[in-house]
């Protein structure tokens, strides 16, 4: 523990699931974390406070992502945050973690639903990552969650398999963009995980998605988290453009 002590961190959709997972490690590794959230005021909120009381530091910050305006509201927010915890705007950790899926047959697959999910799991990524830049030093990181998806066929998750593929070029060619200045950019792609969410309540669905993995079972959140908070230590020095498998197995064959 410890080892983010006077950094800073954005993590994306982290009032719940993962995402709230990784806030929580970064904190507790020293960090102070913009916990970002679209709806769920109180969920961030709670986020913020079980940090506080763990001995972290954290703020919540409040955009709609896949809008007109986004980044704009996103960095409002989070250079006002950074601004009054450490009195200046360094983000030396970035995590593109916010997304949305929907389980759709192709035939059911709409031009609107695909703009949708483009734009949130992969437009404003890249945006983020544009914007993020001018508050980011040297040595940096940025992570973004993908999915195993990515790499497994899955029909009803076509749209998402391919917003998750544009996002994991991000790490590609950012990573050659940026590597003089030794910020390293990094897809970490999980497989099924309990983001508390209904699907994983029911106990026929929960051992089907359990026996992906060859460790027969579903992902805790914080065994991503686990992984991101590696990546965003100095240990991961060395390691940029990676795709990171974090599916416990499942990609395995
Ligand atoms: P989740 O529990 O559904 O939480 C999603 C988070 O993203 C929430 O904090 C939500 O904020 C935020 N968010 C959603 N849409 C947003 C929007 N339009 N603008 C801003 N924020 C938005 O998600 P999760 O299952 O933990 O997944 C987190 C990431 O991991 C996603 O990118 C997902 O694709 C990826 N992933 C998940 C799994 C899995 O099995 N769970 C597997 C592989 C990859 P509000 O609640 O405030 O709206
Ligand atoms: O099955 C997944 C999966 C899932 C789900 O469990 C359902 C959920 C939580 O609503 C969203 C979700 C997102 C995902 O990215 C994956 C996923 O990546 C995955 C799953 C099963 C097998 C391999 C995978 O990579």
């Amino acid at each position: 523990m410890g080892k983010l002590i006077g950094k800073t961190a954005l993590v994306t959709g982290s009032s719940r699931g993962i995402g709230r997972a990784v806030a929580e490690r970064l904190a507790d590794e020293g960090a102070l974390v913009a916990v970002h959230y679209a709806t769920g005021a109180d969920a961030a909120r709670e986020v913020v406070a079980g940090i506080e009381k763990n001995g972290g530091r954290a703020f919540a910050v409040q955009a709609e992502l896949g809008v007109p305006g986004d980044v704009d509201t996103l960095f409002a927010g989070l250079e006002k945050g950074l601004e009054e915890h450490t009195g200046h705007t360094t983000l030396d950790i970035l995590v593109n973690n916010a997304g949305i899926m929907a389980m759709l047959q192709p035939a059911e697959v709409t031009p609107e639903l695909f703009d949708r999910m483009m734009a949130v799991n992969a437009k404003a990524p890249l945006f983020i990552v544009q914007r993020g830049l001018s508050l980011i030093p040297d040595g940096g990181r940025v992570i973004n969650i993908t999915s195993g998806l990515t790499r497994v066929a899955s029909p009803e998750q076509v749209t998402y398999g391919m917003t998750k593929a544009a996002l994991e070029q991000i790490a590609l060619h950012f990573s050659r963009h940026l590597g003089g200045r030794r910020i390293t950019v990094n897809s970490v792609a999980p497989g099924s995980t309990d983001n508390g969410g209904p699907v994983f309540q029911v106990p026929e669905i929960r051992e089907a998605l359990s026996r992906l993995s060859t460790f027969g079972e579903v992902a805790e959140p914080t065994a991503v988290a686990d992984v991101v908070a590696f990546l965003a230590s100095n240990d991961a020095r060395w390691i940029t453009g990676a795709f990171i498998d974090a599916s416990g197995g499942t990609l395995l064959g």
